[in-house]
């Protein structure tokens, strides 16, 4: 007895952890921390193989880095195990099923609800709108699309140069045209997205009247008149996906302060 006396309390505590450890920790039959419950339910990966995809990296580190598990070589976000149009990443994120394709059983496919502002974890009409939001970082030359308090995505853009620089502020998309006219800039403006009344908006990289069009190589560099260009494919898809009245907030930088609303 006078053996535990000696020792310090820390060490105790020590031996005391080591010791409930195994009655404590949740199952884990292939020892990869990772456990039972979670493998089945949260990842769909083995339980009882602690590397599910055969590539020499354990479930766990794979989890860690933001890898699949069951997919070689692709990230979370790269994956669609359960083809509902919601990538694995956001549905850990979101807190959806990434195996049931309709989290909430309402007969419509997560990845549809979160693109159409609905909560796919909630079928409850009075609770499951999630506001869309869309905010740009002047510093970082992006665009990211969010709804709730979930991003879905970034963008590279091309905002105004330091003669004529984006406004900043809160504004909401007021008007939207599939290829608008600027007659001042004698250009074409795909998927137009208003703000401010046609003072500045939200466009993908404008076509010259000759056919011309500007280059990718633009985006993430300030050199447009005002508005916020975007890329051949992010320009559609966001056309298609913010309504009218979807706030806008244009902020110095995506980590600052939040700018006022008008
Ligand atoms: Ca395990
Ligand atoms: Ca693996
Ligand atoms: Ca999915
Ligand atoms: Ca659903």
């Amino acid at each position: 007895m006078k053996f535990f006396y000696k020792i310090s309390p820390f060490l105790f505590c020590a031996i005391f952890y080591f010791w409930a450890s195994p009655v404590l920790a949740a199952p884990d039959a292939d020892h990869d921390r990772v456990s039972d419950e979670d493998e089945i339910k949260v990842y769909y990966t083995n339980p009882n193989n602690p590397d599910t995809d055969g590539d020499g990296f354990d479930d766990y580190a794979e989890i860690k880095s933001g890898y699949s598990p069951r997919v070689v070589g692709k990230k979370f976000d790269e994956v669609d195990y359960d083809e509902d149009e919601l990538n694995d990443r956001l549905e850990r994120l979101i807190g959806t099923d990434l195996g049931n394709p309709d989290t909430d059983g309402d007969g419509s496919l997560d990845g549809k609800e979160i693109y159409s502002g609905f909560d796919p974890r909630n079928s409850d009409p009075a609770v499951r709108y999630l506001a869309k939001r869309i905010q740009i970082g002047i510093k970082e030359q992006k665009l990211r699309m969010s709804v709730g308090t979930v991003i879905l995505a970034e963008y590279p853009v091309s905002t105004g140069t330091l003669q004529y620089p984006t406004p900043l502020g809160a504004f909401k998309i007021d008007n939207k045209a599939n290829r608008a006219w600027s007659a001042r800039w004698g250009l074409w403006m795909p998927w137009w997205m208003s703000l401010r009344h046609g003072n500045f908006g939200i466009h993908e990289l404008p076509e010259w009247p000759g056919g011309k069009k500007e280059g990718e190589n633009h985006l993430g560099h300030r050199v447009s008149h005002g508005c916020i260009r975007l890329g051949v494919g992010p320009a559609k898809m966001i056309y298609d996906w913010a309504d009218l009245g979807t706030p806008v907030q244009i902020q110095q930088s995506l980590y600052g302060t939040k700018v006022a609303s008008e």
